[in-house]
């Protein structure tokens, strides 16, 4: 990875791509984000009670995205319908995301039904059955803790839910930048196939930060 300054000349235009980060209470949402966005990590824990945004402007092969990142509060349900959403704000817009960070705690069981349960009500409310979702297991320096197995369910993840999966430490920055590596391969493979592609970044250089995966 690299932040990269003005210095790439490719053409045309970026895409935006939204995720959205979800899972159980204290699972390390919000320092994954902030980790990947800043470099911080603040270990004092301040649960999330509103919605953030982060916009960092990402390059995957060559091809310029302008990722929205929500980092979403505790939301006891997914939003399956449009009447869900309206009823409970916290849920409002989910429906449309482009990908899904479905977040546990290894060391936590119940963070991993959470997280079952929820991927089940993502694919009930998406007719798109395809839907990227990524499942992130985190806290991975806590290890000698750990509540899940880690083999059942890389493979129950992989190969029956056929979603991406990675262990992580927002805490020690470990694989936070792989996680979305991977997962913007996986979107960009969607957007583009094997079809090379140029586009125009230093517009977005300017305004953001960009981060080169
Ligand atoms: N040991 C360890 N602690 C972590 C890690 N990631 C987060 N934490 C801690 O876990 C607590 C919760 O982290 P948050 O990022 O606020 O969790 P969250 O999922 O955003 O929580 P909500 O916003 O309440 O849903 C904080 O005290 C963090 O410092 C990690 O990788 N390792
Ligand atoms: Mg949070």
């Amino acid at each position: 990875m690299a932040a990269a300054t003005s210095h790439l000349t490719l053409d045309s235009e970026y895409q935006t791509v939204r995720l959205a980060v979800l899972g159980a209470p204290g699972v390390g949402k919000s320092s994954i984000v902030r980790q990947f966005v800043m470099q911080q990590f603040p270990e004092e824990y301040v649960p999330t009670e509103q919605r953030q945004v982060f916009c960092p402007a990402v390059i995957i092969n060559e091809h310029l995205y302008e990722v929205r990142i929500i980092d979403c509060p505790y939301i006891p349900y997914f939003p399956v319908n449009s009447l869900y959403e309206w009823t409970d704000f916290r849920g409002y817009g989910l429906r449309n995301a482009t990908a899904y960070v479905l977040v546990y705690d290894i060391t936590s069981e119940d963070s991993f039904e959470y997280i079952k349960s929820l991927r089940l009500q993502i694919l009930e409310s998406r007719s798109r059955q395809d839907v990227p979702i990524f499942v992130v297991g985190n806290k991975h320096d806590l290890a000698e803790e750990r509540g899940v197995p880690r083999r059942e369910v890389a493979n129950m993840v992989k190969k029956q839910w056929k979603c991406g999966y990675i262990e992580c430490s927002a805490k020690f920055n470990w694989h936070i930048m792989l996680l979305f590596k991977e997962l913007m391969k996986s979107i960009d493979f969607i957007d583009y196939g094997h079809k090379p592609t140029s586009m125009r970044v230093q517009d977005a250089l300017r305004r953001n930060r960009c981060v080169i995966l």
